[in-house]
C-alpha cells in the first residue's frame, strides 16, 4: 500500500477523552473512531490488526478440532426465556421489538442460540464430541463503557461451545481450550496467564479467564512471578490425548495466579515472599464449564449407548478479539507510539522514501516495495512529500515492527537502512538481502 492511496488519518494532538494508552495511540494512529459511548469504527489499519487477530483465532481454534459457523446478532426473546436468562441478564441486555412487536435483543452471548441449533439436529452420541465457534460482534450495555476497545459496548468475540457426553469428555474440551488459548496468545506476542475466577452470569462449576499483566487492567490479581515464565512455545500438542492436554494445563494452572474474585489469601502467603506478585491485568479471554445448566431446561439430550436419553454436557469458551488490540498495545509500545508484535502487524514493514521526487531513491524505493510485495510481504510505503522527520513519526506511531529507510547518501553506497521498531537498532543492507531477511523473520507468521 502507498500511504498517499491509503486512508490513514493520524491524529497529531493527544485526544482529550482518552485516559489509557492504548486507547489514545489507537486514536492518534488513525485506527478507530468512536461513534457512539463503547461504539467504534474501524478506520483500515485497525480493521486489519483487528482481522489478523481473527485469522490467528481461527487458525488455532481449527487446530485444536473445533468447527466455525455463524449465527446472527439479533436474536428472539423467547430462547432466553427458555434458560430462565431473558429476566436474569438485566440492563446489560440491548432489546428491541421489531415491527410484529416481537421481542428481540441483540445477543450479549449465545449459549441458548448454539443449544437451540444443537438440539435441531444432533440426537444420538455417535455425534458427540462436538465443538461449535463463531465470531461475532456482541453488545453489552455497560454501565461504564471506557478505555475504547477495552470495554466497549459493541464489541466483538470468539465464543466457542462444546457438547459431550459426560463430565469427563466436557473437562477435556475445556482443557483443550486452555492450551488452544495460550498458543493463540502467544502468537500475538502476550503472556496471558490463566487465572481461576468467578463464573458470573454464565453459570458454572469450572472457569478460567487469561490475565495479561498491565497496570492499566481493571482486574486486581495476585500471582506467583515464576508463572509468568511459563510457555508453551512451539511444542507440539496432541489434542486429542486426554492426558498430554490435561497434563499442559496442569503446568500452567499449578502455580498460584488468581483475581481478586477468587483470591486466597491463606494460598498467596505461601508463596515464597520474594515471588509473592499483586498487580493488574486484562481479561482477554475466559472459559466455562457448566455442565447440563443450558442443556437440562432446553431439551438438548443424547441418546446413549444403552438407549437412554441424557443431557449433554457443556461449557463455553470466550476471547475478546477486539479488547485484544487494546491489551497488545498496552503490552507493547514506547512513549513514541505501538510497536506491533510481528504476528498481528497490520503491514510487515514501512519504506520511508527520504527524498521523495528525486530519480533515484523513487526508483529504488519502487523496485523495494516491487520486490517485498513479490515475496508475499505486505509493506507500507510512505511515499508522501514529507520531511523524512514526519515519516518517522508516524512510522514510530503506527508501530510498524520493520522499516527500511531509502536515501541518496545510502543508494550511493549500494544499502537501505533496516530498523527495528522494538530495539531501534539499524543495519545497512543491499535492497535484496533486505528483502531476503524480512522474508526469513516473517517466515512463519
Ligand atoms: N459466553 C461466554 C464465553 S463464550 C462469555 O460471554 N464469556 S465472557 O463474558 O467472559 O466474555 C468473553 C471475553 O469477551 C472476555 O474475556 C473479554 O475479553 C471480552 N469482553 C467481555 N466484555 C467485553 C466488553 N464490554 N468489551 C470488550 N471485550 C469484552
Amino acid at each position: 500500500m502507498r500511504l498517499t492511496r491509503y486512508f490513514l488519518p493520524v491524529l497529531k494532538e493527544n485526544p482529550a477523552e482518552a485516559q489509557i494508552v492504548s486507547h489514545r495511540l489507537m486514536l492518534r494512529a488513525g485506527m478507530i473512531k468512536q461513534q457512539a459511548a463503547g461504539i467504534y469504527s474501524w478506520l483500515p489499519l485497525g480493521f486489519k490488526v483487528l482481522k489478523r487477530i481473527e485469522q490467528i483465532v481461527h487458525e488455532e481454534q481449527q487446530r485444536a478440532g473445533h468447527i466455525p459457523l455463524l449465527m446472527p446478532t439479533l436474536q428472539p426473546a423467547d430462547l432466553w426465556r427458555e434458560s430462565g436468562r431473558y429476566d436474569d441478564y438485566g440492563q446489560e441486555m440491548l432489546r428491541i421489538r421489531d415491527r410484529q412487536d416481537r421481542e428481540m435483543l441483540y445477543g450479549p452471548t449465545n449459549e441458548e442460540m448454539i443449544t437451540d441449533i444443537f438440539r435441531s439436529h444432533v440426537s444420538s452420541y455417535k455425534d458427540l464430541p462436538l465443538t461449535l465457534y463463531h465470531i461475532q460482534w456482541k453488545f453489552r450495555d455497560e454501565m461504564r463503557p471506557r478505555f475504547g476497545v477495552m470495554r466497549g459496548r459493541e464489541f466483538l468475540m470468539k465464543d466457542g461451545y462444546n457438547f459431550d457426553i459426560d463430565k469427563a469428555a466436557a473437562l477435556h474440551a475445556y482443557n483443550r481450550h486452555m492450551v488452544s488459548y495460550l498458543r493463540t496468545y502467544e502468537r500475538m506476542g502476550l503472556t496471558a496467564i490463566p487465572m481461576r475466577a468467578d463464573s458470573g452470569p454464565i453459570g458454572g462449576d469450572d472457569t478460567h479467564e487469561f490475565l495479561v499483566l498491565a497496570a492499566t487492567g481493571e482486574s486486581e490479581v495476585f500471582y506467583d512471578a515464576a508463572v509468568t515464565e511459563l510457555k508453551l512455545g512451539d511444542r507440539a500438542v496432541d489434542y486429542e490425548n486426554r492426558a498430554e492436554v490435561a497434563e499442559v494445563c496442569r503446568e500452567f494452572t499449578t502455580l498460584y495466579a488468581r483475581t481478586d474474585e477468587t483470591h486466597k489469601p491463606e494460598l498467596f502467603d505461601q508463596i515464597p515472599a520474594e515471588r509473592r506478585r499483586v498487580g493488574r491485568g486484562i481479561e482477554v479471554g475466559q472459559i466455562f464449564y457448566f455442565g447440563t445448566k443450558y442443556s437440562d431446561p432446553m431439551g438438548a439430550n443424547v441418546v446413549t449407548p444403552d438407549g437412554s436419553r441424557v443431557p449433554v454436557h457443556m461449557g463455553s469458551h470466550g476471547i475478546g478479539v477486539s479488547r485484544l488490540l487494546g491489551a497488545i498495545i498496552e503490552a507493547s509500545h514506547d512513549e513514541r507510539g505501538i510497536i506491533w508484535p510481528e504476528g498481528v502487524t497490520p503491514f510487515h514493514a514501512g519504506i520511508v522514501n527520504l527524498k521523495q521526487g528525486d530519480a533515484g531513491t523513487d526508483a529504488a524505493c519502487e523496485g523495494l516495495y516491487a520486490a517485498l510485495k513479490a515475496a508475499g510481504l505486505d509493506p507500507l510505503y510512505d511515499d508522501r512529500d514529507e520531511r523524512a522527520g514526519a515519516k518517522f513519526a508516524t512510522m514510530d506511531l503506527i508501530g510498524l515492527p520493520w522499516r527500511l529507510t531509502v536515501g541518496p547518501r545510502g543508494l550511493a553506497k549500494g544499502v537501505v537502512e533496516l530498523t527495528s521498531r522494538r530495539s531501534g537498532e539499524s543495519e545497512e543492507l543491499t535492497a535484496e538481502a533486505a528483502v531476503a531477511r524480512l522474508r526469513e523473520i516473517y517466515a512463519d507468521r
